[in-house]
């Protein structure tokens, strides 16, 4: 069947459809639903995160969230609406923000379903201001306690278990990204007719890439391996495509989606200004883990540098990791480097 330019709604039926035909109970029914719930939300935040230089949206709230950071107004809205799109629908029994400290019960009186979700409402923040793009980043599993109410440990669950993840990325124009584990599919939304249509069929990403992405001024607090690992790629050598050039947005889901369509590394290890303590920036639930099952579903890779992030059983829900991201030639050095220099 030839599905280009055919609209969100459809593909996610005919997929689910493909499913049951199959036989394969792992993702339908309710999943159907709650991508399209996500899918209204996400159109919500599209049209308000386009109108913010228009309306007085932006700005501090003045308040921090759990991380000590400022939320912005953009992140509030975004965090709402997400919640206020999905606690009714009758699919999830949980949801966890980056924006909340604890889980998100479903209201009393709420149908309960059989899924959870977790988000990033709105990543990437601080460019909100600089009309860069950001990005919602969303996670689901499946629940594995008895019961009907969704509880932590039913959170707390690793990246291989996810049923579905995918992102929005509010640039030049909004695109949906998501695999329910059978391949990764890009939509763009028209604005003409408020639908994501199917734009980016079956996402490869290149095996190895030309460009890095990270944060070099923390260089000094990055490991020995991480390093050396950027060194080798600015050093000259045509042979293996050296030096490699720098991309870097510092809004996760822009580096991530540029690298997915282009190839490339993202990089955010951890941080070593106390020796002791060293220090992650990305959760592990958010970010880290529903990027991780998109890039390996593209044929990418996702590591600390010594654990695949798809692997690590999460013990809270704030967890934070080092994430090295991205084609699985760039990512397979990096961990060379690392073995070598520990
Ligand atoms: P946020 O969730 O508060 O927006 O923070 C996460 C962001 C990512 O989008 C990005 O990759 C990273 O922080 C950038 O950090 P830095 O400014 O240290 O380079
Ligand atoms: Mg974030």
């Amino acid at each position: 069947m030839d599905n280009k330019g055919i609209e969100i709604q459809r593909f996610i039926v005919n997929e689910e459809r493909k499913l049951t035909d199959r036989r394969d109970r792992r993702t339908t029914g309710n999943l159907t639903g709650l991508l399209m719930d996500l899918t209204y939300a996400s159109k919500i935040i599209s049209r308000e995160v386009n109108k913010a230089g228009l309306v007085d949206i932006l700005g501090l709230t003045g308040t921090e969230n759990i991380h000590g950071e400022e939320v912005k107004k953009l992140d509030e809205f975004a965090n709402d609406k997400l919640y206020r799109a999905m606690e009714h629908g009758g699919h999830l029994c949980v949801m966890a923000s980056e924006e909340n400290d604890d889980i998100i019960p479903i209201p009393k009186g709420y149908p309960k379903g059989k899924y959870i979700l977790l988000f990033d409402p709105l990543d990437g923040s601080s460019n909100i201001d600089a009309n860069a793009s950001i990005g919602t980043i969303f996670s689901i599993h499946k629940k594995k306690t008895d019961g009907e109410i969704g509880t932590l440990e039913d959170c707390l669950q690793k990246g291989s278990d996810q049923v579905a993840a995918g992102y929005i990325i509010y640039g030049s124009s909004t695109m949906l990204v998501y695999t329910t584990g059978k391949g990764v599919n890009g939509f763009t939304l028209d604005p003409s007719v408020g639908e994501f249509i199917l734009s980016h069929e079956n996402i490869n990403t290149l095996s190895k890439g030309k460009c890095y992405s990270a944060n070099e001024g923390n260089s000094a607090f990055w490991n020995e391996g991480t390093r050396k690992y950027i060194d080798y790629l600015k050093e000259k050598d045509s042979s293996t495509g050296r030096p490699y050039s720098l991309r870097y947005i510092g809004s996760l889901v822009a580096d991530f989606h540029r690298n997915l369509l282009y190839g490339g590394i993202f990089l955010y290890p951890a941080d070593y200004r106390d020796p002791k303590k060293p220090k992650a920036k990305l959760r592990l639930l958010y970010e880290a883990a529903p990027l991780a099952f998109i890039v390996e579903q593209a044929g990418g890779m996702a590591t600390t540098g010594k654990e695949n992030i798809m692997d690590i059983v999460p013990t809270e829900l704030h967890q934070k990791v080092p994430l090295i991201i991205g084609s699985k030639e760039d990512v397979l050095t990096y961990k060379k480097f690392i073995s070598e220099n520990e």
